[in-house]
């Protein structure tokens, strides 16, 4: 019997697939239907405390080895989220779902948490620090004087389930730096990674998405090794009790198999689920079961983390 079943922040998921934050989660149509599939859990698009149009179109672009987008942080606004996680606790008790969300300014970001924290939400929430998209808003988590003080602001009144989406890092220093700071807080997952920042597709002698002429965050096969290392090294860096979730270049059983190896407790699909739709869970939900199965392990904790190094 091989399970794929998980836990985050203390709540039991069926599943270790769900969507990323961003994909098949802007309406609620959309969040209904990746509740019903083999997903363990869904993430909503991240929420701003207003509805918010994005950018202009096109803006997310399916390309071959992956995904370009530059969608802004189109949303529909925290309280349609946030009314709808609250019906969903009344009509599915026994699930937990996340709430992705980040303010327009740390002001924004402390009003939507204060929100979140004064409702009856029981799930948890995941902090964007790392949307690449809007214009003249640097990635907050490349900021890391900025990334502790909205921790620790946050901290001082926000006691629900939190944990953070983070940017890839590029270099050993600012693993150990950013593992540094979020040691220091009662964090219950970091989330890495958003997308690549600011990469560039071209098409003839084109660019392929309108905003910031051309340049978009980039998803899908490109992205999977810099995922790996994201996970591996916040996995040897964090104290035990931040778990880590995985996301980046998940298009297999396969790849859902190497993020766990690298530490992640919970994987996430973007643009696998983009280009194929929810029937991508169940695909790569047997896929992973068929690689456990051939060896011999009944739980992702027979191998969570177990990653092998080549020794002297
Ligand atoms: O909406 C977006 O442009 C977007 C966001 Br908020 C994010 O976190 N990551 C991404 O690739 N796009």
């Amino acid at each position: 019997m091989v399970s794929t079943s998980t836990q985050i922040a203390g709540f039991a998921f069926d599943n270790c697939l769900m969507n990323a934050a961003g994909v098949a989660c802007m309406t609620k149509e959309e969040l209904e239907e990746v509740k019903d599939s083999a997903a363990g859990t869904f993430v909503t698009k991240t929420a701003t405390l207003e509805f918010r149009q994005g950018n202009p179109e096109p803006r997310y672009q399916d390309v071959p080895l992956g995904s370009i987008n530059s969608m802004g942080l189109p949303n529909n606004g925290l309280d349609y989220y946030l009314d709808y996680l609250l019906e969903l606790q009344e009509s599915e008790p026994n699930r937990t779902f996340f709430l992705s969300l980040v303010g327009m300014s740390p002001e924004e970001t402390h009003a939507i948490l204060q929100k979140v924290q004064a409702s009856d939400f029981k799930g948890i929430t995941e902090l964007n620090l790392s949307c690449p998209n809007v214009p003249g808003k640097p990635q907050i988590a490349y900021d890391f004087e900025t990334t502790e003080k909205i921790l620790s602001e946050v901290f001082a009144y926000f006691t629900k389930p939190l944990g953070i989406k983070l940017p890839p890092y590029f270099d050993i220093v600012h693993f150990d730096q950013a593992a540094a700071i979020f040691n220091k807080y009662p964090l219950k997952f970091v989330n890495c990674v958003n997308s690549i920042g600011n990469g560039l597709y071209i098409e003839d002698e084109s660019v392929v998405i309108r905003p910031k002429n051309g340049f978009g965050g980039i998803g899908g096969q490109y992205i999977k090794p810099t995922a790996l290392a994201n996970v591996h090294a916040f996995y040897q860096r964090l104290k035990p009790e931040i778990q880590i979730i995985g996301t980046g270049g998940v298009l297999t059983g396969r790849d859902a198999f190497e993020h766990i190896l690298c530490g992640a407790s919970m994987v996430q699909v973007g643009t696998t689920l983009y280009k194929e739709g929810v029937v991508a869970f169940e695909r790569i939900t047997t896929e992973l079961k068929t690689i456990m199965e051939e060896k011999g392990y009944e739980s992702l904790e027979d191998f969570r983390g177990k990653l092998k190094y080549i020794e002297e």
